[in-house]
This record gives structure tokens, C-alpha cells and sequence, in this order.
């Protein structure tokens, strides 16, 4: 049973909501909510991460010195997000061990599209116009998240995501202007990556488990169908400018309703990879595992660093 207090805090919780308020980590919050934050903030966290392996794949093969220099960046860059973002988690009271544990155990899922196979430099331009574009959309509306931590982490990480699509896009505009092979590359790549961009959106409103909830505490602030919508009407004529063959036959503008018609998501597809049966969500996982092992050093290092400082403070103070 709550507690006098307990349902008080509940009232100036819902209000600081109502209000726009950010709710910062020393602040009441229910647990439902800190549950559901740990839970997408964390997934979000694991996609940064596990989202360098497909990319990383490449650094060795970047055709010239500029391409391996951005691609080394971008990459780096994707490193920083989930380290803002598990540092965002962790201020909801758990540990960084315990969030790597449920990734590797499979508790804990991570965004669909990173368990694909890169399987052309062309795929290299296809994620960072296609998967940082749709990443974008989506973190953009994450801004305004109610959770405090969260959202400041949005407001760099967004910066960076848009200098990733751009940088993906010259390289689709580049391969869509060269020879007919590289022009072929390209076009492989964007159908590869279209549906599984798509699906990083979630299922549709109807059949999301979290959108009502998550809505109602504003964690999530637009929903799966209307930021994917959003994310079709600005890519197509992206496409046009390329020169690019449309991805999906079904893709028509209607002037009813002033968005794009598309065809219909392989929702079959979608659950078999976020259920871990995706081409590679074995690989991801087992390569997720040994790097983690090999940098278990670098842990015990900075453990033994931070008792030593302990040990030296209070002798300080004694
Ligand atoms: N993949 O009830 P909903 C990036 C799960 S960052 C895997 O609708 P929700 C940067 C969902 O977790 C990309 N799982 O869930 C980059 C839930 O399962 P659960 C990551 C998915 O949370 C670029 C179940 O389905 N961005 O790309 C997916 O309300 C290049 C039911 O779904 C974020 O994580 C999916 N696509 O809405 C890095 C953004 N969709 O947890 C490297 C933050 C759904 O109960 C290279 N997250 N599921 O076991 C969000 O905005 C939300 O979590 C959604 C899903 C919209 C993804």
C-alpha cells in the first residue's frame, strides 16, 4: 500500500510532468517509470555500441586515407554515445556491470538494424545516410524526453548523429554519380538497408507494448508510426536527387493526406531479429563478449587506481 507521502510525491511527480518539468536523478519518481527508462535508455545505450561492429568491419577497407579517417570518427563517435548514455542510465541506480550482463544474456535488446551484414563500402554510405537519418528523427523528438539526463545526452548526440548522415549521404552521392557498378552498389546498398531503417521505428503504434505509458510520463514524445512517416517523406526525395530506384514499388505521393504511401514492413522479419534469430545477432553478441573480456584489465586498472586515491584521501585526512 502507498504511503501518505508516497501518493503526495506521486501528485508533484504527474504535475512536474504536466508542466514540462525535467525530473532529474535525486528526484521521486515511480518505479514503473525508472524501470521503463532503464529499459529503453539501456537498449539505446547497446545499439550505440553494437552499432560500431557493422561499420568497424570496414575501417580496414575504406577506400582512400579521408574515407578511413571520417569512418575511424564516426565510429568513435558511436563509442561516445553509449558511454553519455550508459553514464544517463546508471544515474537511475544501476550498475554499468549489470546493464552489460542483460545485453549479453539477451535480457536486454538493441536496435534490429545492427544485425545486418555490411557487405559493400556502399553499405557504409547507406547506414550513415539511412540508419543515422532515421536515428535522428527519432532522437530529435528524444530531446524533450521528461527524464533529465536523458534528454541533455540527446542534445550532443544529435549534433554528431546529423554530421553522420551528411557524411553518409556524400558517400551514396558520390557511388550514385560514378561508374554503373558503383551506381548498381549504391542501389544494393539502399534496398538493404531500407526496411531494416524502417523497422528501427518499432511496431506499429497498435501493437507497441510501451508507447502508452511511455507517452503519458512524455519519455517518448511522438509515436513509432508518425516519426517512421516522418522518416519516409524526408528520404524519398533524397532518393530522387541520387538518381536512385525507389526501394519500395508502393511508394506514391498522396496528396489527400500530403505524406507518402509505402508498402508494408516484413513484421515477420522484424520479430525474428529482435528476438535474436537476425542474420547476425550471434556474431554481435560473441564479439560484444570477447572485447569485453579483453578489457577487463583496463577495469581492474581503474579499480586498483580509485582505491589507491581512497586509501591516499583518507590518509590525507588523517
Ligand atoms: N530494434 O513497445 P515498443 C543509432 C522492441 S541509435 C530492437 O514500441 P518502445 C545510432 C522494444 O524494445 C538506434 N528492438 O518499444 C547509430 C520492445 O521490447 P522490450 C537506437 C526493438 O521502447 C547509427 C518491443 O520491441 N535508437 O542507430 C525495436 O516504446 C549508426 C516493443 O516495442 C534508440 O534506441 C528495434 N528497432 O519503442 C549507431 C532510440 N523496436 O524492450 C551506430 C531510443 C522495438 O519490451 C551506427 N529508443 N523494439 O524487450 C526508442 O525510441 C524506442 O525504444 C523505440 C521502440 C522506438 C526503438
Amino acid at each position: 500500500m502507498q504511503t501518505v507521502d508516497n501518493t503526495q510525491d506521486q501528485i508533484e511527480f504527474d504535475q512536474r510532468i504536466e508542466a514540462e518539468q525535467k525530473i532529474e536523478p535525486t528526484d521521486y519518481m515511480p518505479e514503473a517509470y525508472r524501470q521503463n527508462l532503464i529499459r529503453q535508455m539501456s537498449q539505446h545505450a547497446h545499439s550505440e555500441v553494437i552499432g560500431m561492429q557493422p561499420e568497424g568491419n570496414w575501417i580496414t577497407r575504406a577506400p582512400t586515407l579521408r574515407r578511413k579517417a571520417v569512418l575511424l570518427s564516426k565510429v568513435q563517435d558511436e563509442a561516445g554515445h553509449g558511454l553519455y548514455l550508459y553514464s544517463a542510465t546508471e544515474s537511475l541506480g544501476i550498475t554499468r556491470s549489470d546493464l552489460i550482463e542483460a545485453l549479453q544474456s539477451g535480457a536486454a535488446k538493441y536496435a534490429s538494424i545492427f544485425n545486418y551484414p555490411t557487405l559493400t563500402w556502399a553499405d557504409i554510405g547507406a547506414i550513415g545516410w539511412l540508419v543515422d537519418g532515421a536515428a535522428i528523427v527519432n532522437q530529435i523528438s528524444l530531446q524533450r524526453t521528461s527524464y533529465g539526463p536523458y534528454a541533455r545526452a540527446m542534445v550532443r548526440i544529435c549534433k554528431e548523429e546529423s554530421f553522420h548522415q551528411r557524411q553518409g549521404y556524400e558517400i551514396m552521392t558520390v557511388l550514385a554519380k560514378g561508374s554503373a557498378e558503383q551506381k548498381q552498389m549504391a542501389q544494393d546498398a539502399m534496398n538493404r538497408n531500407w526496411w531494416p531503417s524502417l523497422m528501427m521505428f518499432g511496431p506499429h503504434d497498435s501493437d507497441s507494448a510501451h508507447s502508452g505509458k511511455s507517452m503519458k510520463w512524455k519519455i517518448k514524445r511522438q509515436p513509432n508510426d508518425y516519426l517512421r512517416q516522418k522518416f519516409i517523406d524526408q528520404t524519398v526525395p533524397q532518393i530522387e536527387v541520387l538518381g536512385l530506384q525507389m526501394p519500395d514499388l508502393k511508394l506514391k505521393w498522396n496528396e489527400d493526406n500530403g505524406n507518402y504511401d509505402s508498402g508494408e514492413i516484413n513484421w515477420e522479419e522484424f520479430y525474428q531479429v529482435i528476438n535474436g534469430s537476425g542474420p547476425c545477432n550471434y556474431q554481435r553478441i560473441k564479439h560484444h563478449k570477447k572485447a569485453h573480456k579483453e578489457g577487463e584489465w583496463v577495469r581492474e586498472a581503474v579499480r586498483a587506481y580509485q582505491e589507491k586515491q581512497t586509501a591516499k584521501n583518507q590518509t590525507n585526512v588523517a
